[in-house]
């Protein structure tokens, strides 16, 4: 057990074999019927009882993020590596130094009861709970940001959320005031690219990455700073689902990423990411084509490496929701040794949001206080009182400096760990202005689709018909066509196709709208994309090594009563070995009584279970079993979705006819299709490895149709 769950055990509650009693701990004998005035007689304001209970519920709820509303989290430990200790004094990254962790996963825009699969960016927010002090990381599955400047944040975020007369759509991008917005505001269009693509629709979040997005300092011992930049990089490789899955997902479990992260935790399989960071000398500040202050750009990884820190393991579901994961309270100003900011001014805005939004969502200044948040590191000063205060300070002081209390607390110099901020040489006129080196919003973004398999352009394109078909205005899509155009003439062909509109035949139109009323708009007007801007590797989740394994794949065997049981085990026992999840699915719960052998307990029926909740499917043989299946409509859509979302399927004997069933164009060519494994033997067969070799591969996109 880390530090910090030992002393997070100080606030733990039990109720096995105790008895229920009040708040003020009076036992209680009757907590079903109400106090009152003979027994059909009107309730008395005397109870205290119902009063407490009654008051206490009417309080339960707390205002949710404003944004980053909906979340999951958990508990794990950050081991740093043996390397790089010259580019950061703080002590969490010292070698082998063992940190607890607690990390909030989130969407952005919808609410608290909104959608785990909406089209979005995932937050990522890691609390170090140091020897130093509390250190947030608090990133983002994207490494670039919509704006570039904090002060734009409010109206990003009302464009995005539910519009404001009529409160709809729920945890969704595809409306007119979104696109309204980001048609005029070009410094998002990198970053649209990103919400676009398959990154806005994780399979999972233990799949995949995070980014500190802003660019960092890191200061080591002789105090020589550096830039950097964060990533996490989970250890499954980087996954997603498609777009119609994910939509179906939201029906059928909207708690997918919730459930999976809680089942793959309590089934022993933690998640874990390696944290990185791309190290840009002081030097070299300026010798990129894009500015470091800027969060719309990244460092591409051909031009500066990731250099690997050491590794997060989340190994511990929370014990309570609400005061964990919902009360942990991140802040990018919790800050160590040895980590500094820039002058980014999106994160510069940041650094004022944080706390302020803590103060309205956790009701004031003690929020500290509250166990997740707490400090493992001891905390001393004059800060006082405040609602809810926890803390019971001794002493007649509480001011600085003083004499009485012989000078305490004391102040700590550098080699006492205490923190000094660093010291940036800053000159400048006072002046409301973007740099002109942040003006240039469309390179990035080519670079990125030029860095996308034809698989994963075609989804950014039909992202783009989807979003900006449902947009109601139609000028709003002309505009979004005109930005699209300055990124890249291909993309913005086939969108336009998509949504019936003809290309704007001019690169060269005034696109910006947020230019400050006295200035000269042709110094904030960014140029088209260069031709030549060329791509990066690691933009692209099919190139993104770690593909290889299969752990914690979810399959589906689909049977009845009457399966083959040799069938069944072969593939049961071959795939529960490289560490996929079986689930034994039939046409209702119980029993599942096989061709021979022990009967076996069913996971799930075809009523409570989905494809699209599955990564792939597998029907064995066994002709009662085939027979009945073939019966059941849901089997059959089962294994539909199954091919249309690309995923592996494998069959054995007769259930090979429950496949050609399902075949909208011709039984041998689905049986013909990629990542489709069938075998008409059973014992001997070497279908169990076909089909893992297939699940390898993750999905088989030669089934869908290019449009690239
Ligand atoms: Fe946040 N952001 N943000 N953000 N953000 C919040 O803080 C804000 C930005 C991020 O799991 C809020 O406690 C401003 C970038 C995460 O609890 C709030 C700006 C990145 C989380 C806030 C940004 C993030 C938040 C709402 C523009 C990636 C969830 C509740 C300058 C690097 C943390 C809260 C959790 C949450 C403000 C932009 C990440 C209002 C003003 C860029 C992961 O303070």
């Amino acid at each position: 057990m880390n530090e910090k769950l030992k002393e997070l055990d100080r606030n733990r509650e039990d109720s096995t074999d105790q008895f229920l009693t009040t708040n003020q701990g009076l036992r209680v004998s009757d907590d079903q019927n109400s106090l009152k005035a003979g027994s059909r007689g009107p309730t008395l304001l005397e109870d205290f009882i119902l009063r407490e209970k009654i008051t206490h519920f009417d309080h339960e709820r707390i205002p949710e993020r404003v944004v980053h509303a909906r979340g999951v989290a958990a508990h794990g430990i950050f081991e740093a590596y043996d390397s790089n200790t010259d580019l950061s004094r703080a002590h969490f990254l010292q070698p082998g130094v063992k940190t607890p962790v607690f990390t909030r996963f989130s969407t952005v825009a919808g609410s608290r009861g909104s959608t785990d699969l909406a089209r979005d960016v995932r937050g990522f927010a890691v609390k170090f709970y140091t020897e130093e002090g509390v250190f947030d990381l608090v990133g983002n599955n994207m490494p670039v940001f919509f704006i570039q400047d904090a002060i734009k944040f409010p109206d990003l975020i009302h464009a995005v959320k539910p519009e404001p007369n009529n409160e709809i759509p729920q945890a969704a991008s595809a409306h007119d005031t979104f696109w309204d917005f980001i048609s005029v505001t070009p410094e998002s269009m990198h970053m649209i690219m990103w919400v676009m693509s398959d990154r806005a629709i994780p399979r999972s979040l233990r799949m995949m990455e995070g980014f500190g997005v802003h660019t960092f300092r890191l200061i080591n011992k002789e105090g020589k700073a550096r830039f950097v930049k964060f990533h996490w990089k989970p250890m499954l490789g980087v996954h997603s689902v498609v777009w119609d899955e994910a939509q179906l997902i939201s029906g059928r479990d909207p708690d997918f990423h919730r459930r999976d992260l809680w089942d793959a935790i309590e089934n022993g399989d933690f998640a874990e990411w390696e944290l990185g960071v791309q190290v840009v000398e002081e030097e070299d500040e300026h010798k990129f084509d894009f500015d470091l202050l800027d969060s719309t750009k990244l460092i591409p990884e051909e031009l500066v490496p990731v250099v690997p820190l050491g590794k997060m393991t989340l190994n511990r579901n929370p014990d309570n929701y609400f005061a964990e994961t919902e009360q942990v309270a991140f802040h990018l100003g919790h800050l160590v040794p040895g980590i500094d900011f820039t002058n980014d001014p999106l994160l510069q805005g940041r650094l004022f949001s944080y706390t302020d939004t803590q103060l309205k969502r956790l009701g004031g200044p003690n929020f500290h206080e509250i166990p997740i948040n707490r400090s493992v590191a001891p905390v001393h000063n004059n800060q006082r009182d405040g609602h809810m205060r926890q803390e019971i300070n001794k002493g007649q002081t509480s001011y600085s400096p003083n004499k009485i209390a012989g000078g305490c607390p004391f102040q700590a110099g550098q080699d006492m760990s205490g923190f000094t901020s660093y010291a940036e040489r800053v000159d400048g006129q006072k002046i409301r202005e973007r740099s002109e080196s942040f003006v240039d919003h469309y390179n990035q973004a080519k670079l990125f689709w030029n860095s996308q398999s034809d698989t994963e352009k075609t989804h950014i394109v039909k992202a783009l018909r989807f979003e900006l078909g449902k947009v109601k205005m139609e000028d709003i899509r002309k505009r979004m066509l005109v930005q699209l155009v300055q990124v890249d003439q291909t993309l913005a062909n086939l969108v336009a196709q998509g949504l019936g509109l003809d290309l704007p035949s001019s690169k060269d139109v005034q696109l910006n709208l947020g230019v400050p009323a006295d200035a000269d708009p042709a110094k904030y007007q960014s140029k088209p994309a260069r031709d030549d801007v060329g791509s990066s590797q690691a933009l692209s989740i099919e190139s993104h090594p770690g593909k290889q394994g299969i752990k914690t794949r979810q399959v589906a065997v689909l049977a009845a009563d009457g399966v083959k049981a040799a069938d069944l085990k072969a593939m049961k026992d071959a795939l529960t070995a490289e560490g996929a999840m079986v689930k034994l699915i039939a046409p209702r719960l119980g029993m599942l009584k096989p061709d021979s052998g022990e009967a076996m307990k069913i996971d799930g029926s075809l009523q409570t279970e989905a494809s699209v909740l599955y990564d792939a499917v597998y029907v064995p043989g066994g002709k009662a079993s085939a027979d009945a299946l073939l019966q059941e409509s849901d089997a059959i859509r089962f294994v539909r979705e199954a091919f249309q979302h690309c995923k592996p399927i494998a069959a054995s004997g007769e259930g090979v006819e429950l496949l050609k069933t399902t075949a909208s164009s011709g039984a041998e060519k689905l049986l013909e299709s990629d990542g489709v494994v069938t075998s008409t033997e059973t014992g001997g067969s070497d279908l169990p490895e076909k089909f893992i070799k297939a699940m390898k591969q993750h999905r088989f996109w030669s089934r869908e149709k290019s449009l690239v």
